[in-house]
């Protein structure tokens, strides 16, 4: 038995965790909670990185108190952002996807690769974020010629451990600069992108030891300097997927957060062009894995509107308003999909804005409003997993939430109901579990695939039961039979 340490960034909040990892045993603990505040200059919506980075090392300090036996520490974050470095000096404050420059670098690139073509390469669903329309960005404005390297967030964070520059492979696969077939830097497509091929680091898998940490950062958190820094599924979803205590190969997951990624694991991608018109990504997962999977708008629907009506003064108490919301009638459902959602500002008026373009009434009240933010989430949930199961020839017959939107009783209940399938709520920490337990294996403290390690978690944290209200809408409407028998959902 031993312990590691789990950096966890979430867009809206960060964590420090420390796992306790033995053949027959996982516990996770909480030392630090901190919230992630975007910030707002002149060019744009920015992260405020230093102050995460500053949080989580003292995360770190306060988890080596309490632990001194900790022999590994891992890093994982939201996805596609970067901090572009001139040697060790990092240039600027990475921007924040939800910001809103990329419009020009999506053109940019589409008129020198076709999003077909792309999508056959890359695997990845359409997002107007991902990293190679911002690095476009970043090329037309001018901002590439210094810079020697990008690292994403997780990896900028390992950097500034160890002092070592790696690209881990399951983050990295969100670029859109990694093939899906080779899990290598696309240099053709970097290429004929006009990006430097230079600035793109050594990939790593997850479970890599990167290196021990830089000796002045264990001095200041109190860490022996044999502590090593492990690459883990440094994508926050690809470490959840790992945490997803899925025991059956007819199983689902819908990761639930700011985001919702709801999909299947695969052993192999799928590129169809079915795929990329209803918006399925193929991303690395650990061990080889595919997330196959779409994005879903999420709880940032709900956090956004509580955001706007605290803004306007009022005190919210969510937990009343999700009560309110269960004993509300069944509400409208509106296209949670549209990307009129997708940047920060008044969601209530936005969604209102939705209904009334269209002639219907918009949600009287705050309960009905939030009531309505999940009824259209269960709806696109429901919509979601019908297509994955369709489009990857894979039968789906109980859905994981994990995340925060597990800890949401009404989410859960109405997702049951739009499927008609068993909902399996928890562990609501299943990002950092996913991280814990990647550097426990490379740790040797387990050992085995990510079944053995699902298997763990599902004794560790049993989920909680959400059995549908009525019957499937159609018997057959999740369970499309296996046309290719390749196509194994685990390899
Ligand atoms: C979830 C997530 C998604 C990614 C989005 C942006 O936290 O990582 O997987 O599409 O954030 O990075």
């Amino acid at each position: 038995m031993g312990t590691v340490a789990a950096i966890d960034l979430g867009a809206s909040s960060g964590r420090v965790m420390i796992g306790t990892v033995g053949p027959n045993t996982l516990s996770l603990r909480a030392v630090a909670r901190f919230p992630n505040t975007p910030v707002r200059t002149v060019d744009g919506l920015h992260w405020n990185i230093l102050e995460l980075y500053r949080s989580a090392t003292a995360g770190l300090a306060a988890a080596f108190r309490e632990e001194p036996g900790i022999t590994s520490i891992g890093v994982d974050s939201w996805a596609v952002d970067y901090a572009l470095m001139s040697g060790q000096r990092m240039l600027g404050q990475p921007f924040h996807y939800r910001d809103e420059r990329t419009a020009a670098g999506v053109a940019d690139t589409h008129a020198v690769v076709s999003p077909a073509e792309l999508y056959a390469t890359n695997g990845l669903q359409f997002l107007p974020f991902n990293t190679l329309y911002q690095l476009a960005d970043d090329r037309h404005a001018g901002a590439l010629g210094a810079v020697d390297t990008m690292l994403l967030i997780p990896d900028l964070f390992t950097f500034w451990l160890t002092g070592v520059q790696v690209a881990e492979r399951t983050n990295a696969s969100t670029t859109g600069l990694l093939r899906v077939d080779t899990g290598t830097w696309d240099d053709a497509l970097i290429s004929r992108l006009g990006l430097p091929r230079a600035i793109f680091p050594r990939l790593v898998d997850a479970g890599t030891r990167v290196g021990p940490l830089l000796p002045a950062v264990a001095a200041e958190i109190g860490a022996p300097a044999v502590v090593q820094v492990t690459a883990v599924g440094s994508h926050d979803t690809a470490s959840a997927v790992v945490g997803v205590p899925m025991t059956t190969d007819d199983a689902a997951y819908i990761s639930s957060g700011t985001w919702s990624l709801v999909g299947v694991e695969l052993g192999r991608p799928v590129l169809g062009e079915a795929g990329r018109l209803a918006g399925f990504t193929n991303e690395g997962g650990v061990d080889g894995r595919i997330r196959y999977l779409h994005n879903v708008m999420g709880l940032w629907l709900l956090s956004e509107s509580v955001r706007t009506w605290e803004q306007g003064g009022d005190a919210i108490a969510l937990g009343t308003l999700l009560e309110q919301a269960a004993l509300a009638p069944s509400a409208a459902v509106f296209d949670v999909e549209d990307p009129r959602f997708l940047a920060p500002g008044d969601m209530p008026a936005r969604i209102a804005g939705w209904f009334t373009e269209r002639g219907l009434a918009a949600p009287a009240t705050r309960p009905e409003l939030v009531r309505s933010i999940l009824e259209s989430l269960a709806a696109a949930y429901a919509r979601t997993l019908d297509d994955a199961a369709r489009l990857s020839g894979t039968t789906i017959r109980r859905v994981h939430i994990v995340g925060g939107g597990s800890q949401n009783a009404l989410l859960c209940q109405l997702t049951a109901d739009a499927t008609g399938l068993p909902v399996l709520a928890g562990p609501v920490e299943a990002t950092a579990i996913g991280n814990v337990l990647v550097q426990a294996r490379a740790q040797r403290l387990v050992t085995g695939d990510l079944e053995t390690l699902r298997a763990l978690i599902a004794a560790a944290y049993p989920p909680v039961i959400h059995h549908p209200r009525r019957a499937p809408r159609t018997s057959e409407r999740l369970e499309t039979p296996t046309s290719d028998p390749g196509m194994s959902r685990n390899p």
